[in-house]
């Protein structure tokens, strides 16, 4: 089996068990362990449990990777691969018992930075719907057996668009600009709050492109994977006026250019 594609199956087994366990916590009653940065930013012990259960069965299949996660941090491998997981994407819809809320797991090639790695594999799984999302490098993106396309839409007017807002409530202003910029042109537009999903819905033809400052390594590590083997484009965009908060941006290559054109301004 070639290595991309024994690093997906790996991907997509824990994956399903770690969506099973936070669909499970879930259930049970989810409480808010710390607040993070800001008020939207949170954590819940379910993050954390299931963040630690990803860690040890990657460990255990694959004990010279490196990994780097949302709530535990990172470190490196021996070998080369670097698995970036996202344990509960969509916390804040998680906290508040809203269905959108995804389990994200890549597997990366070299350094463990999102402008440098190449990413072999990935799982986006929906504990909600059950739907499980997953691409391997040069073998296509996939949902329940059938091929993931994007969407041949050929513009960005009437175009059904995703996005989100970070965390800082000082970077709204920008944030909610660019929404005005993009809003006149677009079909509609919808704010999930889960980055891995956006852009699963991009790779499916859910959505026609997606953009949104701000995002983390773990946010779009599996989610970039899924869009480029659907035959869409993604790109990461430092912006003047804080290049540490990029943009990022994914869509059809009918709506890529016109979507960008209009998003990467400050
Ligand atoms: C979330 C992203 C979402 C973004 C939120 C948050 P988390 O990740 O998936 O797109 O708008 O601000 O960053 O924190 O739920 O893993």
């Amino acid at each position: 089996m070639a290595l991309v594609d024994e690093l997906a199956e790996l991907a997509i087994e824990v994956a399903r068990e770690a969506g099973g366990l936070a669909r499970l916590r879930r259930e049970e009653g989810v409480a808010i362990a710390a607040t993070k940065s800001s008020i939207a930013d949170i954590v819940t012990e379910a993050d954390r449990e299931v963040e630690t259960l990803i860690r040890s069965r990657l460990a255990a299949a694959r004990p010279d990777d490196g990994f780097l996660g949302e709530e535990s941090g990172g470190d490196r491998g021996e070998s080369g691969i670097t698995w970036v997981v996202d344990p509960i994407d969509g916390t804040v819809n998680y906290a508040y018992g809203i269905p959108a809320y995804a389990v994200s797991i890549a597997a990366v090639r070299g350094e463990p930075a999102p402008e440098q790695w190449e990413a072999l594999a990935g799982a986006v799984f929906s504990p909600p719907t059950g739907e499980m999302f997953h691409a391997a490098q040069g073998a296509g993106a996939w949902l329940s057996g059938r091929r993931l396309e994007v969407n041949a839409h050929p513009s960005a007017a009437g175009a059904l668009l995703a996005t989100g807002f970070g965390y800082n409530p000082a970077t709204h202003a920008g944030d909610l600009a660019r929404v005005g910029r993009v809003m006149p042109m677009a079909r509609d537009l919808r704010r999930i709050g889960a980055a891995s999903l956006d852009l699963a819905f991009v790779a499916a033809g859910r959505f026609d492109g997606y953009f949104e400052r701000g995002l983390q390594p773990w946010d779009h590590a599996a989610g970039a994977l899924l869009v480029i083997e659907a035959g869409g484009r993604f790109v990461r965009v430092d912006l003047a006026d804080n290049p540490d908060r990029p943009l990022f941006v994914a869509a059809g290559p009918g709506v890529f250019d016109e979507l960008l054109a209009a998003t990467a301004s400050p």
